[in-house]
């Protein structure tokens, strides 16, 4: 752990009093205008820090704003998110995401935006993503698998947002295949996986993650209104972002390690709890055709399987699904 990130937790534990300095530089080994200037740079990224002299140093105020070291202070990962790239706009936090991995970027770089004016869903379709009111990230991942596994990482992360919001929120998050996080039958989180790869190696992945965090009805553009909802009008609450961003990489890296480890059987597993369940009618359809079938689960290697009328089963790589019941 870095002093910086000691520091900040040594703040928060003593939040009601106020702790000297030079009991801050017994305990983090640094001189007192070491720890002076790590106050300075602290109130820089919007921590409020109240020093008096001979009572010592108080934080009283957090910051709202995200910021690179807003997000890392306390951030409990070992590789994700060492590297934290923060803007207020961008176009696509996954076209930075692929200009940058070009370059040799580490493996578990994010990318984080406040708003993207051009946010991308799959086949070229929009993706709202208003200031300041949800999640809009990128993760450059390097992972050493097959390229046609890399569908898995779009499950596994479908798992670990349904994990993270009903973890934080208590709300019940629905999986719709492959990619779509749904509560009460409303969209409210979005993945995007693209990857660069040769023949049988990945060169990087990207996973776009986009989460509807602190968006009111209004603060959804009206041809999304009846099929999209947020965190906060499903909870009527405001959430701290900042706080779940960090809950998303630490959740993502202990899955990720898992899944490269011991392989797809955990997500899988995990994957159908969130899902339809097995047995279940659902309406396909492809470019081609619209059909109904049984959801018969998920391929190992993260194909839809579904089985169809004529007692054929299919295993189908891109298609959009519905499922019927009480929306
Ligand atoms: P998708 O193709 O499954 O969903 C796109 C469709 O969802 C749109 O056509 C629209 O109907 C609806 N939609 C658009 N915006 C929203 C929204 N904010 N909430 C609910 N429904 C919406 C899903 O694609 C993948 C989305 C990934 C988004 C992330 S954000 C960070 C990263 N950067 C980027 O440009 N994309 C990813």
């Amino acid at each position: 752990e870095s002093t910086r990130n000691k520091l900040i937790h040594l703040l928060e534990e003593n939040k009601d009093t106020y702790i000297s300095g030079q009991f801050l530089s017994d305990k983090l080994n640094i001189s007192r205008s070491a720890i002076w200037k790590h106050m300075k740079e602290l109130q820089k990224d919007g921590y409020e820090i109240e020093g008096i002299p001979k009572k010592g140093y108080r934080i009283v105020g957090f910051p709202d704003r995200l910021s690179e070291n807003a997000l890392q202070w306390g951030l409990k990962t070992d590789w994700l998110g060492k590297t934290i790239i923060h803007k207020e706009v961008v176009t696509s936090t996954q076209h930075i995401a692929h200009q940058i991995a070009q370059e040799n970027t580490e493996h578990g770089t994010v990318i984080i935006a406040d708003e993207q004016t051009n946010g991308k869903g799959r086949m070229n379709r929009h993706w709202y993503s208003s200031r300041d009111k949800g999640i809009w990230l990128s993760i450059i991942l390097r992972p050493s698998i097959l390229p046609y596994l890399a569908p898995q990482l779009t499950l596994l992360s479908a798992c670990v947002l349904a994990d993270v919001i009903s973890q934080q929120s208590e709300l019940i998050p629905k999986i719709k295949w492959p990619n779509d996080i749904l509560v009460d039958g409303k969209k409210i989180a979005g993945i995007l996986t693209e990857m660069q790869a040769e023949q049988d190696q990945i060169q990087y992945v990207v996973i776009g993650i986009g989460i509807n965090v602190n968006h009111n009805h209004n603060d959804l553009p009206s041809d999304i209104q009846a099929k999209a909802s947020s965190i906060l009008m499903e909870t009527n609450r405001n959430w701290d972002i900042k706080h779940f961003i960090q809950q998303i990489l630490v959740t993502f890296e202990k899955e990720y390690n898992e899944y490269i480890e011991h392989g797809f059987t955990h997500v899988k597993k995990k994957w159908e709890s969130y899902s339809f369940k097995i047995g279940e009618p659902i309406r396909i359809s492809t470019l081609k055709s619209q059909w109904t079938a049984i959801f018969s689960g998920i391929a190992e290697d993260g194909a839809l399987l579904v089985r169809n009328n004529d007692g054929t089963t299919e295993k189908l790589y891109s298609a959009e699904i519905d499922w019927f019941h009480e929306v």
